[in-house]
């Protein structure tokens, strides 16, 4: 609002009670006056916080966001190449309500498979989505909609949005066992019990590579009995593929689990984001895909998913999706975007060993081996939030209380300065 247009509702206009100053003015405000502010986001505050801290010697390893060795954001050669050949060239018209189809074509074989018999079958109904955030939300609002009554069962732990994306479609939320903090591993046998202890026909939310926070994948032959168990209950997988590409620097190996599945004749649903592998975080691209029985049941479905998007945002973004499409539609560029996810992740990987060497040489008295067993962007590292708030109070040391340390914004330069401010909160321990 303008000043101009501030000091007249200040000071009132002639005729009428100043705002602020009169019962009506009160009764005007009262229906939104109790409400409190909402409680820091447990990711997305950390940035905040870190933004306002003064402090030179700061470091972020809260928000899962790629950084180079100087800590600066990238933006991925492949991705500058394609804005060069879209720049000027293309109009701003509205995307239809699903979203760009040759992105979701290229978006499903990066998933599904370059030969997918499901690609050929047109079995699988999908839609661009506001990144992965989206494609969860338009999923959870889709369950809710067309199975009222189900539930959905949520690792622990898990991405602390997926309690909220779920929360906030009305669908009530069961959890299963996933991680053990005495190995910091996976409890697999703990796992398998709750999946075979769950109501048949259960859904379940499931990471499919780099599982985030823990940074532990089941094997592939684990997955394959999760996937065996799952078709004798008949349940429905939900795939939340976030990290394709950070977990072995290969987007084709990372899809494992997923191949895993389909060869087992499941019906699966998945989310795809470009946030992480491409660098796209705030351009919000991304998919869901659902495969379906047959082709009818997938155009059935595609309409209703978009029916669903019509209201909430009416059709999604235009540039990422262009990007996306350019980037996997060109034989050149999608090579040196695979080559790029590979360096990526290599430099994630170095960072690990790195930190684990830097504690190891410290004379730290606890074992710090899961920081390089552990795989993807994160490392749970297993500090409470009560060494985590001194890392924050006394070193200026940014992460998720959850003891969650985001190894892509771990670099050559800060790698000795975090490892040392981590020994100190928990050599005593
Ligand atoms: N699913 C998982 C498992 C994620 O970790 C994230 C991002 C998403 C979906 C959503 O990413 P989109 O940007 O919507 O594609 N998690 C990051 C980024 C910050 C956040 O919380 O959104 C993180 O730091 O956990």
């Amino acid at each position: 609002m303008a000043a101009i247009g501030r000091g007249i509702l200040r000071r009132g206009i002639v005729g009428l009670p100043a705002v602020g100053s009169g019962s009506a003015a009160r009764s005007m405000a009262s229906w939104f006056g109790h409400v409190e502010p909402a409680a820091k986001d447990p990711i997305l505050g950390v940035t905040e916080a870190f933004l306002a801290d003064p402090s030179p010697e700061k470091v972020n390893v809260g928000v899962g966001a790629y950084r180079d060795d100087n800590g600066k954001p990238v933006v991925l050669e492949c991705v500058r190449e394609a804005e060069r050949r879209i720049a000027g060239r293309l109009n701003m018209e509205y995307l239809p309500m699903g979203g760009s189809i040759k992105m979701i074509e290229e978006s499903l074989k990066l998933a599904y498979g370059d030969d997918s018999e499901f690609i050929k079958d047109k079995r699988i109904a999908a839609v661009q989505a506001l990144s992965g955030t989206g494609a969860c939300r338009l999923f959870a609002d889709f369950q809710k909609r067309f199975l009222p009554d189900s539930q959905i069962y949520i690792p622990i732990p898990t991405w602390s949005n997926h309690h909220n994306i779920w929360r906030d479609a009305n669908v009530p939320q069961r959890t299963f066992r996933y991680y053990h903090p005495d190995t910091k591993g996976l409890d697999f046998a703990s796992m398998m019990d709750d999946i075979k202890n769950a109501p048949n026909g259960s859904f379940f939310l499931l990471h499919a590579c780099a599982h985030n926070p823990t940074g532990v994948d089941p094997s592939e032959e684990q997955w394959r009995e999760i996937s065996y168990q799952f078709k004798v209950k008949k349940h429905f997988p939900f795939f939340d593929m976030a990290y394709q590409g950070f977990a072995s620097g290969d987007p084709e190996k990372d899809a494992k689990a997923i191949r895993i599945f389909l060869e087992d004749g499941h019906q699966i649903g998945c989310a795809q984001s470009y946030a992480k592998n491409m660098g796209l975080y705030g351009q919000r691209a991304g998919c869901l895909s659902i495969l379906c029985e047959d082709e009818l049941q997938a155009v059935a479905v595609k309409s209703q998913l978009q029916q669903i998007a019509r209201p909430m945002y009416s059709n999604p973004p235009v540039h990422g999706a262009l990007v996306v499409s350019t980037i996997l539609g060109d034989p050149e560029l999608k090579s040196l975007w695979l080559k790029e996810v590979k360096s990526m992740a290599d430099r994630i990987i170095g960072m690990r060993n790195a930190l684990r060497e830097n504690l190891e040489k410290l004379g730290s008295p606890l074992s710090w081996e899961h920081i390089t067993n552990q795989i993807g962007m994160f490392c749970y590292s297993g500090m409470t939030p009560e060494q985590v708030d001194r890392l924050t109070n006394e070193f200026h040391i940014y992460m998720t209380r959850n003891g969650r340390i985001s190894m892509a914004g771990v670099t050559t330069g800060n790698v000795g300065y975090l490892a040392n401010a981590i020994h100190e909160v928990t050599k005593s321990s």
